[in-house]
């Protein structure tokens, strides 16, 4: 059975659905900090766990027979720079926990959550490879990048079967925009909707890289089904399907929406976006697991405003 940790958010969220979808409503424990209503509470198994609590994820593995966790909870970037211990306790140790059950042979494979947060000022900004310069600037991106260190280290010594992906930015419909600075390219869909005008915190040209939720939901099931010795990045794999800026992701919303205009306020969260890549370079991730996105700054664009509409 699959436990999914932090499922009431913006990945969280989606995950559990496709999971349920894949594996049954039953085999799928959804649990999150609160008991929210939503659909993903209401529609299966849901418990109320703190992710830093080892005692009481420990007792769900043994109640509900867990083999294999996904731990999606965590800080955010923007968040995570107003709350820096909170951010790094957070992180950090929800994964330790997890490693430690997989290490004690309580569960078999693990999904952790990395992302472009790991690359920083001084990592090649376009087509940002593999491996590279990695000297995160912000909270979030240390967590992320000593996470994946802890992963391989507890892979190559323990022998424990986690799998980890660098998300971009991710945009959906199904939740709303958290604290994400990439979040704006969430939030601008239903200003423009509501508003027909958005205030964008960030500069008109900051390129950055972005996927829609259901690649970044199928490249997660997709690692985590393939055979583990495919799986021969244990940090975590870089993952790319577009790069936009502000002013190109208005200029697609206003072929739907005419009226659409977007104005520009850039606040602390521009510094953030500037330390991060404006591309990724994924081969490794297509060579060894076939990955491939589907969605581009287009069809997203076509998508999500007919799922908000
Ligand atoms: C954030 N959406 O903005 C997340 C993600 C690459 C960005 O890590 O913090």
């Amino acid at each position: 059975k699959i436990l999914i940790i932090g499922a009431c958010g913006q990945i969280g969220t989606e995950l559990t659905h496709s999971l349920r979808k894949i594996y049954g409503t039953d085999n799928v424990i959804a649990s999150d900090i609160r008991k929210l209503n939503n659909d993903v509470v209401n529609s299966g198994p849901f418990e109320v766990i703190n992710a830093l609590d080892f005692n009481q994820i420990e007792h769900l593995v043994e109640v509900h027979k867990i083999d294999e966790i996904y731990l999606m909870a965590a800080l955010l970037s923007a968040t995570a720079e107003k709350n820096p211990a909170f951010a790094w306790d957070l992180n950090m140790n929800s994964l330790f926990h997890v490693l430690n059950l997989a290490k004690a042979k309580k569960i078999k494979k693990i999904f952790w959550p990395s992302s472009i947060a790991v690359f920083g000022p001084t990592t090649p900004k376009e087509n940002t490879p593999q491996y590279t310069i990695m000297e995160p600037s912000t909270v979030y991106g240390i967590s992320k990048q000593s996470g994946e260190r802890w992963c391989e280290y507890y892979h190559n010594i323990f022998g424990v079967d986690v799998r980890s992906i660098r998300y971009p930015g991710l945009i959906s419909y199904s939740s709303p925009p958290g604290g994400g600075t990439t979040d704006y390219a969430v939030d601008i869909f239903h200003k423009a909707l509501s508003d027909k005008t958005y205030e964008c915190f960030l500069s008109s040209e900051t390129k950055m890289p972005m996927m829609y939720m259901e690649d970044a939901i199928a490249a997660t099931i997709q690692i985590m089904q393939a055979p583990a010795e495919q799986i021969k990045i244990r940090s975590s794999y870089n993952l790319a399907a577009m790069s936009f800026t502000p002013t190109e992701i208005a200029a697609e919303i206003k072929k739907h929406i005419p009226e659409f205009t977007i104005t520009y306020e850039p606040d602390f969260r521009q510094k953030i976006a500037d330390s991060w890549p404006a591309s990724i370079d994924d081969a490794e991730a297509r060579k060894d697991w076939n990955w491939k996105h589907k969605y581009d700054l287009e069809t997203m664009t076509v998508d999500m405003l007919a799922h908000l509409k």
